[in-house]
């Protein structure tokens, strides 16, 4: 792999300059120092950006009354699971190589999941093992029992409260929270619901929201929180777990709300690309067509190679998956679920395969002069590689042993100093031509390019557009499994 750099030269002069790389690289005496770009993500968004991949387990009233949204009006004894095992969920969730799981601890039906002294419409009042049961005891345990992070959910928007209408539910709404954070920390990320679906006649409750977030901030400052706009991460903006092609990490939330006064679902699905906060994207979509367990699905449970393609459109567009799987009446995840899970963790191993690139050598001499472009090969997505130069086009050639088929690309933006690449393609070395292959914008935590196979030896990446000095941790080439490709009539 050899990287070279264009300072302000347009990008039909490229393949000319290459042969003078080393002596633009010698001319440029001065070190530039990097510095963050735009908004940064805290630690703990890093961290979560990191884990990339989490279940979501939809489980209440509902998996026994086969409803998605229940009235509130429910009697406790429905819920009844006849052999809950939360340690079943976390083998499953880890050998699907999930890094976390975050539970409905109270739907909109307002039950909860744990025995709160703010509610008389909990497990406590269920048949559920005498009513001495504590789904959240159990499942936050096997979580950390299985090394696995542990979320909630809980809705805001809640059914079956008295009080839920009038300012004295803002005062439920958050010591039910401090209950559930004080039983069951840690606690990665906090789930806040924008539905609402209470018609013109339905009570309606000012949230405040401003009071719970400091509720949280203050007794939980590690915890991440996901609503429509963040605090720390947003909705995608659609339930299919698909990110858009440019995604950026920033977003502008002045003006907007949760639920109805959410920004536009196109820009939560794109973010802002000069948005003033950093709110990274995850991408919610169920395993089944609902999201609670509903036996007539069990038909219906996507399968593995659908799973690979909501993949490459989510993590491999820079944003984090939640998956839900919904335990069944029993309190497990039933077969069907489990072998699809399996059968996707097998095909993430093995749908790359070998990094094409790795292993060549990278000549020094044309190093960025602090930062080592092999760094880029070293699997190690903390060290980075970025161009000692402030201006113009960037780009690496990537050389492969001999001819080989190719037909992805993985890229991965060090974002700590914030996002910055705004756009880049992909070129190919055939019979001495260099013939674009394929293009994109964003990049961020991690891309993966696909593109219809070539053969070659030497690939040539430019990244055209930047806001700063583009700073890159990894790069693979790569001949995955060609039934894994995205067709392009669904690349969107
Ligand atoms: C939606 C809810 O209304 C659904 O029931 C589900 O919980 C989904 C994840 O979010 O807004």
């Amino acid at each position: 792999m050899t990287p070279y750099l264009i300072s302000g030269m347009r990008r039909y002069l490229a393949g000319i300059l290459i042969g003078f790389q080393l002596v633009l690289l010698t001319a440029s005496a001065q070190t530039i120092p990097l510095h963050p770009v735009g908004p940064i993500p805290t630690p703990q968004q890093l961290a979560w950006q990191n884990l990339e991949f989490c279940l979501f387990v939809h489980f209440g009233p509902n998996t026994f009354t086969d409803l998605e949204w229940g009235k509130g009006t429910e009697s406790d004894s429905v819920f009844n699971p006849t052999g809950l095992d939360c340690r079943q969920w976390c083998r499953i969730a880890q050998a699907a190589g999930a890094r976390g799981i975050i539970i409905t601890a109270k739907h909109h039906d307002g039950f909860c999941l744990w025995p709160s002294e703010f509610s008389t419409h909990t497990v406590r009042e269920s048949p559920w093992v005498n009513g001495k049961g504590d789904v959240l005891r159990e499942l936050s345990d096997a979580c950390h029992e299985y090394g696995l992070k542990f979320g909630v959910y809980i809705s805001p928007w809640d059914r079956n409260h008295p009080a839920y209408g009038t300012p004295e539910y803002n005062d439920v709404f958050v010591g039910m929270m401090k209950e559930i954070f004080s039983r069951y920390a840690p606690i990665t990320e906090l789930w806040w619901d924008g539905a609402n679906g209470e018609g013109p006649n339905g009570k309606k409750q000012v949230y405040d929201f401003r009071r719970y977030e400091n509720t949280i901030r203050e007794i939980s400052p590690q915890t991440v929180i996901f609503s429509d706009i963040g605090p720390d991460i947003r909705w995608v903006g659609n339930e299919d777990g698909i990110a858009g092609e440019t995604n950026w990490n920033l977003l502008d939330t002045a003006g907007f709300g949760r639920g109805a006064t959410a920004p536009p679902t196109d820009t939560l699905n794109r973010g802002n690309e000069n948005g003033k906060y950093w709110i990274p994207a995850e991408c919610d979509v169920s395993i089944r067509p609902g999201w609670f367990y509903h036996p007539r699905e069990d038909s219906a449970v996507k399968s593995a190679g659908e799973l690979m393609s909501i993949w490459v459109r989510s993590v491999g567009r820079g944003a984090s998956l939640l998956l839900n799987v919904p335990p069944n009446r029993q309190g497990l995840i039933s077969p069907q679920d489990s072998a699809s899970l399996m059968q996707f963790k097998h095909l993430r191993d093995h749908f790359l395969g070998a990094n094409l690139a790795r292993g060549v050598p990278v000549p020094s001499g044309s190093e960025a002069r602090t930062l080592s472009s092999s760094s880029l090969l070293n699997g190690n997505a903390n060290t980075y590689w970025a161009p000692q130069d402030s201006a113009g086009l960037y780009g690496f050639q990537i050389n492969l042993d001999s001819l080989t088929s190719l037909n992805t690309i993985v890229l991965k933006e060090y974002l700590p100093l914030g996002q910055r690449i705004q756009s880049f393609s992909l070129e190919f070395l055939q019979d001495g031509k260099w013939t674009p292959v394929a293009s994109g914008t964003t990049v961020g935590h991690e891309r993966i390019i696909q593109f219809n196979a070539v053969v070659s030896n030497k690939l040539q990446l430019t990244i055209s557009e930047s806001k700063s000095i583009p700073i890159l941790s990894e790069i693979g080439v790569y001949n995955s499994y060609p039934e894994i490709r995205i067709p392009s009539n669904q690349q969107k």
